[in-house]
Parts: structure tokens; sequence; C-alpha cells
């Protein structure tokens, strides 16, 4: 991302040569400050978390990492935006560039599920279609039950209402983190590659959204 505020985060690995095939993760993922985008993108992939909050300009994380059981590589290029509207040009490019998004709401904070249908409107609409791989996501549900000002039952009515996967996350006691990103890559797979349609990996599935 040519831009000098953008922050990019890769390890560089030998694994690559190693694999039946590569496949390239371009996944965004956006929704209101404080939802708990950056905590559940570095849970997955450096398995770490912290109670500190660090606002995020805009951050690209690149990591190359091997689908378990499978010989198969995959190159994640995700996006993580910031949920202020500050910097609307980079936000646009990463979204344009973008072929996954994730987004993400707290179940603590009613203001950040209505942003989501904003988040919605505004990847519709710089995308240009409406027929995209999107995930729904409820975070924070580690926090006590009588804080939670969104129903489960809400998050999921908004996602059969867009025809999209939905999800109960927590980034801080790791519940579906894993399936949150696995999921669409083993779609992704699937769809570049059907000859590995029939490789195993272990997952527990997302919850689907029932058909429309
Ligand atoms: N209890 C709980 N706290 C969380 C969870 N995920 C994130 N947090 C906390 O919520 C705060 C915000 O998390 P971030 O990941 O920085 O949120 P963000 O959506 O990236 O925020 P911006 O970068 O400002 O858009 C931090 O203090 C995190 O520790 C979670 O699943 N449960
Ligand atoms: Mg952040």
């Amino acid at each position: 991302m040519p831009t000098a505020n953008a922050k990019k985060y890769s390890r560089k690995n030998n694994t690559k040569s190693t694999c039946v095939c590569e496949i390239q993760m371009k996944l965004a993922i956006l929704g209101s400050s404080h939802s708990g985008k950056t905590s559940l993108v570095k849970r997955f992939l450096y398995r770490s978390f912290s109670d500190k909050y660090n606002p995020t300009l805009m951050d690209v994380f690149e990591e190359h990492y091997i689908l378990d059981a499978t010989d198969v590589g995959v190159s994640y290029r995700i996006f993580d935006l910031s949920g202020s509207d500050e910097f609307p040009a980079m936000r646009q490019l990463a979204i344009s560039s973008a072929e996954t998004f994730v987004i993400v709401y707290a179940v603590n904070d009613r203001k950040s599920f209505e942003d989501a249908k904003k988040v919605k409107m505004e990847i519709v609409k710089t995308k240009g279609r409406t027929d995209l791989p999107i995930l729904l996501i409820a975070n924070k549900c580690d926090v006590a039950e009588r804080t939670h000002l969104v129903s489960s039952e809400e998050g999921r009515m908004l996602a059969r209402q867009w025809g999209c996967q939905f999800a109960e996350t927590s980034a801080k006691i790791s519940q579906n983190i894993d399936n949150l990103f696995i999921e669409p890559t083993i779609k992704i797979m699937k769809q570049k590659h059907p000859e590995l349609a029939t490789l195993g990996y272990n997952y527990q599935p997302l919850i689907p959204a029932p058909a429309r």
C-alpha cells in the first residue's frame, strides 16, 4: 500500500517452495473504532492479545501460512482499517484491492452495530457490486452478559438480511478466531483450485447464514 501512514507487517519464511499451491487471501477488516479489529487479526496471526488500546490509522499485515493438514500455502494480506473516517483515499484503495470483507462490531457497543450497516454500504458502493464475500462478526463475546447491548439474534438477523455468514468471537479468550480467517480461505481455495476441494482440514465451521 503506497502510503506514508500505512504500517506493514511481514515475516519472511521459507515455506513457500514446499507448498503444492499458493493462495492469495486479500482480506479487509472494517468496523467501528474499539470494536476489536486489530485484536482479532493479532490473535489470529500472532496468538497474542493485549488489553491496551492503540488506535489504528491503517495497517497492512502480510504473513504466510500453511493450511493445517495440507500442503497449501496461504499468503495473507490483511488490510486493518481505522474505525474513523480519516484518510478516505487510503480506505478506498484498500477496499478496492480486498476480495473478502470482515465487518466487526462489539456486542457491548450498540453504535458499532449501527456502524456495521454503514460499512457494508460503503463496501458495496466502492466495489460496485453486492455479491461480495462478507462475514459479520460480533466480537467481545466474553464480556458479561448484562453488558451485551446487541443480542445474538440481532446479529444473526442482519447477516441473514445480507446473505452473509455470522460468527460470535472473542479476541480476548480466542473464541472462533481461526474459523473466522480460515473458513473464507478454504472457500477461496475451492474456487481457485477445485482439484484441492477434497483435502481435509479440521475446523469448526462458522454459523452458516440461512438461505435467503
Ligand atoms: N473484552 C474484550 N476486549 C477486547 C476484545 N477485542 C478487543 N478488545 C479490547 O478492545 C480495545 C480495542 O481493541 P482494538 O483491537 O484496538 O480495536 P480496533 O477495532 O482495532 O480499534 P481502531 O483501531 O481504533 O479502529 C482494546 O483495549 C482491546 O484490548 C475482546 O474480544 N474482548
Ligand atoms: Mg485497530
